[in-house]
């Protein structure tokens, strides 16, 4: 049937032109639908006679086979075509250089307490923390401090508000890194009661300290490592020896001169500031101001119940911002508070 040919051949033709699935899906209707050109040849079959019809029947169900045939293969095809596109477009290319993660390092300052704590637990010092938030009896009653000293006053220490906007009953940012110790002390003390002899206290306290001051030497939130040795004898020659070998590894140099000169805190008795002289180098001449020390005032012992009539023992604190400023030559300390990583990038 040159009619049945022509309709193949036509289906095909109108199937290889689409590229497009859903406008495949209504070319195919136009043959194989209810009113397509297959469809219509199958219904007009009832005219015909029998032995024509079976004869007529078997050639349109072929072409209507070839026409589905050809629309299985077409349709097979789009999809292929679609996934091929779809490959070619998320294509990776395995071979290019990954993206490194960005390296993280210490904050100098984070170096520095490091450094001293290494150096302080090579000689035995436990180091030891506390809390933040702190009462007036551990920050300053513990250690001595009188009611009515000037530390103690709003214009020098940030006390906390209640959340109706009063003061807080005496609770504060501790100012020193003292109370850790007081703390220590007094937990010390109280474990070995009754024994024979309390061991002795050999620690360190670094931390966060706040005060009520900001300019270029001062921020209000800085860092402090207090050290503290209490045992029977301890002496001020003890506290000499301790510091000036502290001193010596911690600026990696023996051409270092070490002061102490009198000076007071209400929590040591006698008391001294510690001074340094760089004797070589490129270090400014002349006397700096370390640290500060002293052995530990009796009432300070008796306050955290440790007989100061047997135990003896010094404490010191120092600044570690200072410190890495100086071992690092940087001349403003706000630039350690800064988080600029422009500057703090240059001691990873
Ligand atoms: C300074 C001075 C100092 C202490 C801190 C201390 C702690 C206890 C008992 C006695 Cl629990 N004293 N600490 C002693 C002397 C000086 O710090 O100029 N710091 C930056």
């Amino acid at each position: 049937m040159q009619d049945l040919d022509f309709i193949v051949r036509a289906a095909k033709a109108a199937f290889a032109a689409i590229a497009d699935p859903d406008a495949l899906e209504q070319v195919k209707a136009r043959y194989l639908g209810k009113n397509g050109q297959i469809t219509a040849l199958l219904k007009d079959m009832g005219t015909l006679a029998a032995e024509e019809k079976r004869k007529a029947g078997a050639a349109i169900n072929q072409a209507k086979a070839a026409v589905e045939a050809a629309l299985i293969e077409r349709r097979e095809a789009i999809r292929q075509a679609a996934l091929s596109a779809r490959l070619a477009e998320e294509a990776l290319d395995v071979t290019l250089p990954g993206r490194s993660e960005a390296q993280g390092g210490l904050h100098p300052v984070t170096r520095t307490l490091e450094r001293i704590e290494r150096l302080f637990a090579s000689i035995g010092f436990a180091v030891v923390d506390g809390p933040e938030i702190e009462t007036d009896f551990y920050n300053f009653t513990a250690l001595n401090t009188p009611e009515d000293h000037p530390a103690r006053s709003m214009h020098d220490t940030f006390y906390l508000l209640e959340e109706d906007g009063s003061l807080a009953e005496k609770v504060l940012l501790r100012t020193h890194t003292s109370p850790i110790q007081a703390r220590y002390m007094q937990a010390h003390a109280a474990k070995h009661a009754g024994q024979e002899t309390m061991p002795e206290i050999r620690i360190i306290a670094p931390g966060r300290v706040y005060r009520v001051d900001s300019d270029a030497t001062h921020s209000p939130m800085f860092h402090q490592v207090e050290g503290l040795w209490v045992g029977e004898n301890v002496s001020f020659a003890d506290l000499k020896g301790v510091i000036a070998d502290f001193l010596r590894r911690f600026f990696e140099t023996d051409d270092l001169k070490v002061r102490f000169r009198p000076s007071f805190f209400p929590f040591t008795e006698p008391s001294a500031e510690i001074d340094v002289a760089f004797l070589r180098g490129t270090r400014k001449e002349g006397w700096l101001e370390i640290a500060g020390c002293g052995m530990v005032h009796p009432n300070v012992l008796a306050h955290a119940g440790i007989d100061p009539e047997r135990y003896t023992g010094f404490a010191f604190g120092c600044g570690p911002d200072r410190l890495a400023m100086l071992r690092y030559g940087v001349n403003d300390l706000r630039l350690f508070f800064e988080s600029d990583l422009r500057f703090l990038r240059q001691f990873v």
